[in-house]
Formats: structure tokens, sequence, C-alpha cells
């Protein structure tokens, strides 16, 4: 059975009782339990982009950082700065379920305050 890559595959742990292990002898088969190496595969990892704009004002931009992304107040100037000046930049990287949480937080936040802050999700 097909079961997301960040889980252990139970169907590779067999008991005797479920294979040709039964020895004849008419008694309960014994509860050996060969495991397999579980299928562990890492995940995809998302960036999350936010894209500049004119109108967003940059205390804002830096709360958001802060807020969603724990980004510390150094920290979150600088990449403020990055996007301000060079149209777009990298807040994080994360597992999809979570970029995407972190893109809806943030402009939610903008949405409410009537900004026009963009974020987008890459998949690196
Ligand atoms: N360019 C905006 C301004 O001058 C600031 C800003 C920075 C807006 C980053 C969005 O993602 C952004 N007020």
């Amino acid at each position: 059975m097909n079961v997301p890559n960040y889980m252990i595959d139970l169907e590779r742990v067999a008991t005797a009782g479920d294979d040709e292990r039964d020895n004849g002898d008419g008694g309960p088969d014994t509860g050996v339990v060969i495991k397999t190496r579980p299928k562990v595969k890492k995940p995809s990892m998302y960036k999350v982009l936010m894209l500049n704009d004119d109108y967003t004002p940059m205390e804002f931009v830096v709360h958001v950082l802060g807020r969603v992304f724990s980004k510390s107040g150094d920290d979150a100037t600088r990449i403020m700065l990055h996007v301000h000046q060079k149209g777009v930049g990298v807040c994080g990287v994360f597992t999809y379920e979570v970029a995407e949480t972190k893109v809806t937080q943030a402009m939610d936040l903008a949405r409410k305050d009537q900004h026009p802050l963009q974020c987008a999700l890459e998949k690196e």
C-alpha cells in the first residue's frame, strides 16, 4: 500500500502467521516478527518567497517575518531590505504543509491590514 513518504510502511512488518511460515503442526503460529528496513524518504522541501510591492510598509513586513517566520529583528530587517531591493527573497524552507500554512498566515495578516503583500511557494 502507498503511504506518505514520511511514514513507516507498516505492511513491511510481517509476522509468521501472515505468510508461508506455518510449520504444519496445526498449532498456533509463533509470533516471529520480521522487521524489514523501514521506507524513509526525505520529504520534498519548499521555499516560501516574499515579493516586493510599492505599498506595504517596511515595518509591517518586518513584523510579519518575526510573527510568522520566527525571525529576529535583525534577520527580519535584512530579509525585508533584500526583498525591497531585489524584488523577491526567501523567508524560509519548509515541508509543503508548513510552507503553505505560513503563506496563508502571512497573507491573512496583510489582507487584514489592507496591504498588498504577496508570498509564494517554490519547490526546492
Ligand atoms: N517596498 C516596500 C516599501 O518601500 C517595502 C516592502 C518590502 C514591501 C518587502 C514588500 O515584501 C516586501 N514600503
